[in-house]
């Protein structure tokens, strides 16, 4: 007996050396993000690698940028990263936001853009990076990227003439039962500029058309401003099947025509 509980401790002091040994073996200093590779190029030198969560689509895209130099970490002082469409008659912009050093990947920074239209016949897109490194070089080049059309984007005209996106952020993929429901709003301001509008109040209707004349809504709470352009409410799909979910956005000088999202719900 007394021995036996003697070996239950040694095995327990060995188990806990076991586990001290292999933390201290995964505890590498700048750790991989895994996300979807979508373009690794050279600019003067340097390895630019661009990742997203998904293939890039007109909505919201987060972008993680990973700069190296002959495989090794490059210190960066200043970096910005502005997405441009090249059209027939001109060229514009979408709202975005530049890339800051992410806290869990020190080697990765993260933007966000909100493509407006997808890459086709009408025109491209190029990212144009620069960024400016710790012992002061200033490095930048454009880098190519195809972006796929969505539903999670539409454009709507107030009575003043002015241009609001409306961004589908959430739920990428919806589902019944409940969920965040976020959108984000942006002015175009000019074809370079779209800032974020936190001052709105939405108006929004999902509903569900069940032919005959026959629908409903479902249970939903209106998305309020929480800054960054971003509404946050929540909505309860009561069935699965294709929605329909109208927006308006109303300023305190400004009210937009409604547009509608329309996409399907799966049962989960
Ligand atoms: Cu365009």
């Amino acid at each position: 007996m007394f021995k036996n509980s003697i070996l239950k401790n040694i095995s327990i002091v060995l188990l806990l050396t076991v586990v001290a040994i292999s933390c201290d073996d995964s505890g590498s200093d700048n750790p991989e993000l895994e996300a979807t590779p979508i373009v690794t190029t050279m600019i003067d030198g340097y390895q630019v690698e661009l990742l997203s969560d998904n293939d890039l689509r007109t909505g919201y895209n987060n972008l993680y940028w990973k700069i190296t130099k002959d495989g090794s970490s490059v210190d960066i002082a200043q970096i910005s990263a502005m997405p441009m469409m090249h059209m027939t008659q001109m060229s514009h912009s979408c709202p975005y936001t530049s890339p800051e050093m992410m806290e869990e990947f020190s080697d990765y920074y993260q933007s966000s853009v909100n493509f407006i239209m997808p890459s086709g016949e009408m025109g491209s897109w190029d990212i144009m990076l620069e960024f400016t490194t710790s012992d002061d070089m200033t490095v930048s080049g454009t880098v190519d990227i195809e972006v796929e059309s969505s539903w999670m984007i539409t454009s709507a005209q107030s009575g003043d003439g002015n241009t609001y996106f409306i961004t589908w952020y959430a739920p990428t993929s919806p589902k019944t039962g409940n969920q965040d429901l976020k959108f984000m709003v942006h002015k175009r301001e000019n074809m370079m500029s779209f800032p974020a509008v936190d001052d709105a109040e939405l108006s929004v209707y999902p509903f569900m058309d069940m032919g005959g004349g026959e629908g409903h809504s479902t249970q939903f709470e209106t998305p309020t401003t929480k800054g960054d352009g971003m509404y946050e409410g929540s909505i309860n799909y009561s069935m699965s099947g294709t929605w329909t979910t109208e927006v308006q956005v109303m300023t305190s000088t400004d009210t937009t025509s409604a547009v509608t999202f329309e996409y399907s719900v799966i049962a989960q």
